[in-house]
């Protein structure tokens, strides 16, 4: 029966999401390098790509090659983030055709900055509501890179700390760039950068160690910008066309390898790790009005201690003043007086 299985690719933005997705697109439909090599015209370009390479034919000028096709998803700018919405591509593979959803996502470390990186995060998760089942998370990491931004560790470390712990089987990471010498694909910088940052004393309790073949491959999206550059007709010479079908076998294996991998894993039931998520985001969106609500309470507890210390003082103040405008009153002294009226009758009294 055909299962639909769901990868998601998470990486620093220029790490190579987007060409591992036009490259593995190459590996699922063509058996061999020469295959593609030879009909160049048949190269299936998902994403658009631009790059420069020197020109051999022009003293070595630059030579810009670039995809005939445009996505609204993608910037063609040098020197800028390119993906900029989460996007699903699918491809069928197996006898029994399964759907392979690859998802790309905008770069951590976004050329627009923090806020679009904080931005991206949020979009990435409401993409994954979209889905049930999630077989692996990619985290795509240039095999050359000695140094990963602040960003790049931050959102790691979120996404990290925000899965289930069984889920941290299902992270692979993926070293793109990883012909380190010409001829040779493997293990460089990158991978002793990670490493180290696993280690950590932050992120060390995650758990999760560095193993090639295990949790680590190395592949070379080098191979893919050769065919697109040989599609438009560009000069490779033999000893090139040799490395490039070595990159190829190298990558197509390295694939299969974790792919193997991966499908060995149970997924992660994105429901749970989601609402956590969003429970997560609730209480820190709601931590702001907390606080704002927390200092209302204590201004209105000094405002009510002022009051009560007011009313004290008017009571103490009564006290005081009801003393010193108390007076006191002789008791009125009615004396009877037997005086005479001019026509001699008594009058009864006379008050003083
Ligand atoms: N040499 C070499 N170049 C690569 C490799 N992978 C990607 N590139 C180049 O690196 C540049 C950035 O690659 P993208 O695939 O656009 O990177 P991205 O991670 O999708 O970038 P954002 O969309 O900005 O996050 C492009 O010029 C690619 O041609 C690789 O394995 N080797
Ligand atoms: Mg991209």
């Amino acid at each position: 029966m055909s299962k639909e299985l769901n990868f998601l690719l998470l990486g620093e933005s220029g790490s190579g999401k987007s060409t591992t997705i036009n490259a593995l697109a190459n590996y699922f439909r063509f058996g061999k390098f020469d295959e593609v090599n030879e009909t160049a015209e048949s190269l299936i370009e998902v994403i658009p790509s631009l790059f420069t390479l020197p020109d051999p034919e022009n003293g070595g000028k630059e030579l810009e090659i670039a995809s005939n096709f445009i996505s609204s998803n993608e910037r063609q700018e040098y020197g800028r983030s390119a993906t900029s919405e989460p996007t699903g591509y699918c491809f069928t593979f197996g006898y029994d055709s399964h759907v392979l959803r690859i998802i790309d996502t905008p770069g951590i470390g976004d050329t627009d900055g923090v806020e679009a990186d904080k931005q991206n995060m949020e979009n990435i998760f409401l993409f994954l509501q979209t889905i049930e089942l999630l077989h692996g998370i990619i985290i795509i990491v240039n095999g050359t890179e000695s140094r990963h931004s602040l960003q790049f560790k931050f959102c790691i470390l979120e996404l990290l700390t925000h899965l289930h712990k069984s889920a941290i089987a299902n992270v692979v990471f993926c070293f793109t760039h990883s012909q380190i010498v010409p001829g040779c694909i493997g293990v460089g910088d990158g991978f002793k950068t990670i490493s180290s940052f696993l280690n950590e004393e932050h992120i060390k309790p995650v758990g999760i160690e560095l193993e090639q073949k295990i949790n680590a491959f190395f592949i070379d999206n080098d191979v893919y910008r050769y065919l697109l550059a040989q599609k438009q007709g560009y000069p490779w010479n033999q000893v090139q066309k040799d490395i490039y079908r070595y990159s190829w076998n190298f990558s197509v294996k390295e694939f299969h390898q974790f792919f193997k991998q991966l499908l060995t894993l149970p997924p992660l039931i994105l429901t749970a790790t989601i609402s956590l998520n969003n429970a997560r985001k609730l209480v820190v969106e709601l931590s702001e009005p907390i606080a704002q609500l927390t200092q209302k309470i204590e201004k209105l507890n000094q405002e009510t201690i002022k009051i009560q210390e007011d009313v004290n003082n008017a009571v103490s103040k009564e006290k005081f003043l009801n003393d010193i405008l108390y007076i006191t009153v002789d008791e009125i002294k009615k004396t009877p007086v037997i005086t005479k009226n001019l026509n001699g009758c008594p009058c009864k009294y006379k008050v003083f």
